[in-house]
């Protein structure tokens, strides 16, 4: 048994976790998960809870997998590492880079192996930039992003993203440039949707025109914003941003970390959303995070200019291609495509989900309920009829948060969004619990606005 307090004790004392405001944390005391199970996870104190959240967005075949172990350890007693530098290669790697082609369909070639997906888009941005230099374009520098976008948190990871916080915190490297967000629920409520995703893509050009096209690199965007409160764009946003990056010979990334291997019901979330991008970000699902792995799947356009005139590209990880990590990504798609999990989500869990939020969107605090394959997000609202918001200093979204928390489920709050990502494996039955906890949560928020005379 793990003995709560004395972790806690520890905790405190030495361990600094990722974007923690440790202050007042040991007086509350830090959760401990300490064991997990298909869509569940426990904490030390016994309670079980309805991660539906996988993890991090990344545990797409959930929790308890023993086929992944085995491979792991197989490997490991085989080949535990070696690196990919100076002319050599391992067998897991080179497969897994020929099955992620596999999935990335025809335009694409290569993949170039990370450990996370903020270094595969450190990768990016230093491989559209050595691309344009090889093709005589050294002044094509500039990465275009967009507000809220997370692509990281290295500092190449936090300046392509669009996070104020982030940026306040170590500053930014030259050259990104943001555009706002296709956010239909938050910017223009009463705009038709395809309308404004026309419009929002339209915001590219219009940066790209103020930057001036010869001097853009790249644009880069997440196909569902994840982090960012899962802002799934109109379906005329995608066509538009391919329209626009081809007109100015830009090149276009997909960080498809969050979207990719499944979570959309495509293998790539550009897929389903009609983008082809030159380059995609992964990372996260393509283990389902059983062991850290990222990368770039590199499109025929660059991977042809930088193999063929390129030279040697002087970059590269200690664990590019990481034979161990490799070998479960591996055995993680086998177990993705043996068990249908891709087209279960585009046929059966994502449309119910998608009903089910719909319904959702009745309760009285529930605007803009949307979903997308097994990504969903909607805003705690004030009075929906006329889109006004809560003040932001309430912190409505934590004090749902916090009866998730209480009643067993983990459901992300980001300002007043309130997002899930649940595993791919997740059944109906299991999205009707999981259905469950968020009214219970939504009824219980709902009592303490009242009471609180914000209602
Ligand atoms: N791109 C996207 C789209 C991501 O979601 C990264 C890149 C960076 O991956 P690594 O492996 O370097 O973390 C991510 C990661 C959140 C949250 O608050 C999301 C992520 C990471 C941490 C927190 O939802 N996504």
């Amino acid at each position: 048994m793990t003995n709560t307090k004395e972790i806690q004790a520890i905790d405190s004392a030495h361990y600094m976790h990722p974007f923690t405001d440790h202050k007042g944390l040991a007086d509350k005391g830090v959760r401990i998960i300490t064991k997990a199970d298909n869509v569940y996870i426990w904490d030390s104190e016994g309670h079980k809870i309805f991660d539906a959240m996988s993890g991090l967005w990344c545990m797409n075949v959930g929790y308890g997998r023993k086929e992944l172990v085995d491979v792991a350890a197989k490997q490991m007693q085989e080949l535990p590492y070696y690196n990919s530098f100076f002319q050599t290669t391992n067998v897991p790697a080179v497969k897994l880079a020929e099955k992620i082609i596999q999935l990335a369909g025809e335009n694409f070639s290569h993949v170039f192996f990370s450990t996370s997906g903020s270094e595969a888009n450190d990768t990016n941005v230093r491989m559209v930039r050595h691309y344009w230099t090889t093709l005589g374009q050294p002044e094509r520098t500039v990465i275009i992003s967009r507000n809220n976008a997370y692509h990281g948190s290295t500092l190449v990871g936090s300046s392509l993203g669009g996070m104020s916080g982030m940026h306040a915190q170590g500053g930014m490297i030259p050259g990104i440039e943001h555009i706002e967000q296709p956010y239909h629920y938050g910017l223009a409520p009463n705009q038709d949707k395809d309308a404004f995703g026309i419009e929002a893509a339209g915001w590219l050009e219009k940066k790209i025109l103020e930057v001036g096209a010869e001097k853009i690199a790249a644009f880069i965007g997440e196909p569902v914003q994840g982090a960012g409160g899962v802002i799934i764009p109109p379906k005329t946003y995608w066509p538009e941003i391919q329209r626009i990056c081809d007109k100015y010979g830009i090149l276009l990334i997909c960080d498809e970390v969050i979207c990719g291997f499944g979570r959309l019901g495509k293998w790539f979330g550009s897929q389903l959303f009609g983008a082809k991008p030159d380059l995609m970000t992964f990372a996260k699902g393509v283990t389902s995070g059983y062991i850290p792995l990222g990368g770039v799947v590199v499109g025929k356009r660059v991977a042809n200019v930088l193999i063929e005139q390129g030279g040697e590209f002087n970059h590269g990880y200690t664990y590019s291609g990481h034979p161990v990590a490799c070998a479960v990504a591996l055995a993680n798609i086998d177990i993705l495509e043996k068990e249908g999990l891709v087209d279960q989500v585009l046929n059966e869990t994502g449309p119910y989900l998608a009903e089910k939020y719909a319904e959702l969107a009745r309760h009285p605090l529930v605007g803009g309920a949307e979903s997308c394959g097994l990504v969903a997000g909607f805003v705690l609202i004030k009075d929906k009829a006329n889109h006004i918001h809560f003040d932001e200093e309430l912190g409505v979204g934590m004090i749902c948060r916090g009866h998730c928390f209480a009643n067993g489920l983990i459901m992300r709050a980001v300002g007043d969004r309130m997002i899930i990502a649940p595993p791919l494996v997740t059944t109906k039955a299991q999205i009707d619990e999981m259905m469950g906890l968020i009214y219970l949560c939504l009824d219980a928020t709902l009592t303490d606005l009242k009471q609180l005379g914000v209602f």
